[in-house]
């Protein structure tokens, strides 16, 4: 299905004069404190957020999962909904596939259909953690630092036809996750399985295109629970410096353990030009992959203050911004609207902190004046300046009211049927 900007406009037009009303109020209140709020609809209209090709079926856990009807079941169909998404909020321009789930059967046609929604290929994901059918090797103990070369060399292989497949549909990265460790203290020799994964890394680094990016990320445990190769930020950011200027640090906010200085992380990565990007969810004991900003909307917010005082203009960066999470009970496509939003928002609200004065206060050691000048920022309610950016771009004023408005999950049941399932996790 595809939404036609009539239907848009008349959903804008029973709320325009409401949200100008709103936005006129705060855009006085802003601009009287010196905010130059014209910049920051300019910033917002331009963000984009990529979309995981696996985030749009249901979710789960290994006790259960719970359909919902009308899942994609194609790649073709996975774009649709992305391009769903983006017709509703101007900020969903890109799909990101994991192949082998989303091997395409006809690039051109894929790239014709991603075209003609407006959507990009961000970057391509390998997969070395589950084993597939016809595959001579298992990664059971481990992939790129297996303790047998056979294995290593196969899925050094996977990486190389993931650049190749990215290559045919325009992705300029390829982003690795490991889920090589070791379940059991002993098992593994830690220094061992470094060098062989860096080694294995080395040699899908050397195809790398030249105009292409290497994201490592990092993740401390799951589905090992006793050590992983790639734990935490200090090991990614290793192999990035040791592969070369190609190769950075992904940030994945639920890959860390309960109340990481994240946000500290970044402004470190970002310094030693070493970040690379973003996997946006949400967290309260682990990888729990929630809705970005239902648990952490603060420390989101704080992740944004170190991005926008080293990057002024996000989309202007060459960082990489991706929603990874897992909706388990919600409707997806209303879970992703939830999400680009909040991650919206934490961004507007940084860009209303004034950087000199929050410079100063932390030079004249004044704890108390910068605590203020983030929290006056973080207490406003910036939703009116994403509400306006989006009337602009002939979005929707509001998008999960457009999406319940328009019956959309329904009509997918109706097309695609109830029991369709989308690939992944
Ligand atoms: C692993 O937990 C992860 O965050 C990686 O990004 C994977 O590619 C993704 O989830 C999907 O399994
Ligand atoms: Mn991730």
């Amino acid at each position: 299905m595809n939404i036609n900007q009539t239907q848009i406009e008349a959903h804008n037009e029973t709320r325009v004069s409401n949200h100008k009303a709103i936005y006129t109020f705060l855009y006085a209140q802003l601009a009287s404190k010196g905010t130059d709020v014209d910049s920051i609809i300019a910033k917002l209209n331009d963000f984009q957020i990529a979309i995981p090709s696996w985030a749009l079926g249901a979710g789960g856990t290994r006790f259960g999962r719970f359909g919902f009807g009308g899942e994609p079941a194609t790649l073709e169909q996975k774009i649709e909904d992305i391009g769903l998404l983006h017709s509703i909020n101007q900020s969903s321009g890109a799909i990101s596939l994991h192949i082998p789930w989303d091997i395409p059967t006809d690039i051109t046609g894929a790239k014709n259909l991603a075209k003609n929604l407006n959507i990009s290929f961000d970057a391509v994901n390998s997969n070395t953690f589950q084993d597939q059918a016809n595959q001579i090797h298992s990664y059971k103990f481990g992939s790129l630092c297996h303790t047998k070369a056979d294995v290593r060399k196969q899925a050094v292989d996977h990486n190389l036809e993931v650049i190749e497949i990215g290559k045919q549909l325009g992705s300029k990265a390829l982003t690795v996750w490991l889920a090589d460790g070791s379940s059991f203290p002993g098992q593994l020799n830690f220094a061992k399985a470094f060098k062989n994964t860096l080694h294995s890394l080395e040699n899908v680094y050397k195809e790398l295109p030249n105009d292409w990016k290497m994201l490592v990320e990092y993740k401390p445990y799951e589905p090992n629970f006793y050590s992983m190769v790639i734990q935490d930020w200090g090991s990614s950011y290793m192999l990035a410096n040791a592969l070369g200027n190609k190769a950075f640090s992904l940030v994945d906010l639920g890959h860390h353990l309960p109340n990481t200085n994240i946000e500290q992380i970044v402004a470190l990565l970002l310094m030693q030009q070493k970040l690379g990007g973003f996997h946006f969810n949400d967290s309260k004991y682990g990888d729990d992959d929630l809705t970005v900003g239902s648990i952490k909307p603060y420390q989101l917010f704080l992740i944004f203050i170190e991005l926008v005082s080293q990057e002024p203009d996000l989309a202007k960066s060459s960082l990489a911004w991706m929603i990874d999470a897992s909706h388990n009970i919600k409707d997806p496509l209303e879970d992703l609207l939830q999400s680009v939003e909040a991650i919206k928002i934490a961004y507007a609200q940084a860009l209303l902190v004034d950087k000199l004065k929050l410079e100063e206060a932390r030079t004249n050691n004044d704890t108390v004046g910068a605590q203020e000048i983030l929290q006056a920022a973080y207490r406003t309610d910036v939703r009116p300046l994403l509400a306006e950016s989006r009337l602009q771009k002939k979005g929707a004023i509001r998008p999960i009211e457009f999406f319940r408005e328009q019956k959309i999950r329904a009509q997918l049941i109706k097309e695609r049927g109830s029991t369709n399932r989308a690939t992944g996790l």
